[in-house]
């Protein structure tokens, strides 16, 4: 089998696997042998001469003189302007299309069976052994092996409101296993430190000196959510430090806030922390003003900024889900109905958009936890919801993104079935069966790419129905603009 050496298609950009590419129909093998390259420069560049086939909103299919056919899709955009045609000859190093910068581009040889060892170049080099797709499929399903998380949960909050004690407390209860569903931290230093600063909470005799001393650097944990033996997904948690949406917005320049702003913006789900010791006493609306004054004052209008700069890109904020912590401390002083009355009142920027999804979690870290001077027992309630119902909207976002694959798929198969149509009817002598032959195999290739990326969206739909179902208990989600039990959206 020929082994082929490729320029990359992008001339800036770092490679790295498809794996790591962030779009599951990729990262799973069914789009073909390739690789992905991110901080690119925003151009597409000829790898080799040849021509132009396709043309997609954010994709293209190019062949060189040799007959490889390489698909080139940039992530999470469409391009602003193409500098070619369909059927266009083009050569090597010419500029094909321009998208925004810093994207991820994925490149593949579509015909990748009929070679061996494919290498990219610029910048590096980047080789990619022959492999079945079944083999692929494989891998992509322990992603954990190489320490990249499907999907990100940002969680913001105050100082003190109970950020850390979530993590740990969530992590704990889940490792042990709720309702079926457990996590673990493929990473073992991960692993061991959440561990060993649970067993501090649940050290009684300390009283107020069980409780994690105020973080001070983001951390990132990794970790991978399964039901039963079958995994759902793995996710990254970002335990961030309170003041940092303070410090990020006194100091916009800071590398700090560009991340927090990239982490939310990659997130299937917001979170944000409300500390439950503002529900204590008192009736809603001073409740509400505590709210506003210790919290809501400080995210609203960071939130409002995120929005308003995620429209001008055609985004929308991720669904939010609002932790409320401590609730051991409130829940005989605040009804569900009072809750809701709070949140919408002191969070409003989040509810201006019809399409907005918020849902009120209630947690805490143990009914008695404070009493006899902090030494109550650890029981936490509710502390699985939060995951499940991030996890309901990664899933939500991965089948999005198979629908949108096998929708190119299918464009594509049409395309390939009218210029095959249209060369079958053309005189013998013209007729050029070589090409007839390759499009027939690239509708083979794509009926099989389908049935591939079918299977995963089934095991996906599979995943979200019963999380939709075990989440029927959540007293109170927003979306289509009221309030409802449980989630079906
Ligand atoms: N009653 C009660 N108190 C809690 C609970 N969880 C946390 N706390 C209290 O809240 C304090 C702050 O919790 P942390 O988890 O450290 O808060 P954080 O948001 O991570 O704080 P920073 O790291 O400073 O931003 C703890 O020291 C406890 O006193 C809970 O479930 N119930
Ligand atoms: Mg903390």
């Amino acid at each position: 089998m020929r082994n082929v050496i490729l320029n990359a298609p992008v001339e800036s950009g770092q490679f790295m696997s498809l794996k790591d590419c962030g779009e599951t129909s990729f990262a799973s093998g069914a789009m073909g042998r390739g690789a992905a390259a991110r901080n690119t420069n925003g151009r597409i560049i000829a790898p080799f001469s040849g021509r132009v086939l396709k043309i997609f909103r954010n994709a293209m299919e190019i062949i060189s003189n040799d007959g490889i056919k390489l698909f080139i899709q940039v992530g999470d955009s469409s391009f602003y302007e193409e500098a070619c045609k369909e059927n266009q000859s083009i050569t090597a190093n010419q500029i094909l299309a321009y998208f925004n910068i810093n994207k991820v581009v994925m490149f593949t040889v579509k015909n990748s069976l009929e070679f061996g060892d494919i290498t990219f170049q610029r910048n590096g080099q980047y080789t990619v052994k022959p492999q079945s797709v079944e083999s692929n499929r494989k891998n992509n399903s322990s992603r954990e092996e190489n320490g990249m998380a499907e999907r990100k949960f940002t969680i913001l909050g105050e100082m003190r409101s109970g950020k850390t004690c979530y993590l740990l407390g969530m992590y704990s209860e889940m490792t042990a296993g709720v309702g079926g569903y457990s996590i673990i931290a493929p990473n073992p230093d991960e692993d061991s430190d959440l561990t060993r600063r649970y067993q501090r909470l649940t050290n009684k005799k300390q009283g107020i000196d069980r409780f994690p001393l105020a973080t001070n650097v983001a951390s990132t944990y990794n970790f991978n959510l399964q039901y039963g033996l079958e995994k759902i997904m793995s996710f990254e948690w970002i335990d961030y430090p309170g003041n940092f949406v303070d410090a990020a917005q006194r100091d916009i320049a800071n590398p700090d806030y560009v991340k927090v702003e990239q982490s939310i913006n990659e997130s299937s789900t917001l979170f944000i922390c409300m500390d439950g010791e503002n529900l204590v006493d008192g009736n809603v609306k001073q409740k509400i003003k505590r709210v506003r004054n210790s919290c809501a004052k400080r995210i609203n209008p960071y939130i409002l900024k995120l929005a308003d700069k995620l429209n001008g890109q055609g985004k929308k904020l991720p669904p939010v889900g609002i932790i409320v912590t401590k609730w051991d401390l409130c829940l005989h002083s605040t009804t569900e109905d009072d809750l809701r009355e709070i949140v919408e009142e002191s969070f409003n920027s989040l509810f201006t958009s019809k399409d907005s999804i918020v849902a009120i979690i209630p947690v805490s870290l143990g009914e008695t936890i404070m009493d006899d001077s902090v030494s109550g027992e650890l029981d936490p309630i509710n502390i699985e919801l939060p995951i499940l119902y991030g996890i309901r909207f990664a899933l939500r976002d991965q089948i999005k993104q198979i629908d949108q694959q096998i929708d190119n798929i299918n464009a594509d198969t049409y395309r390939s079935k009218n210029w095959r149509d249209k060369e079958a009817d053309r005189w013998f002598f013209w007729r050029d069966d070589d090409l007839i032959r390759s499009l027939e195999a690239d509708m083979r290739n794509n009926r099989a790419r389908n049935v591939e990326l079918e299977k995963i969206k089934d095991a996906m739909k599979r995943n979200r129905g019963r999380l939709e179902r075990d989440l029927e208990d959540l007293q109170s989600v927003f979306y289509n603009g009221e309030w409802h039990k449980g989630i079906s959206k």
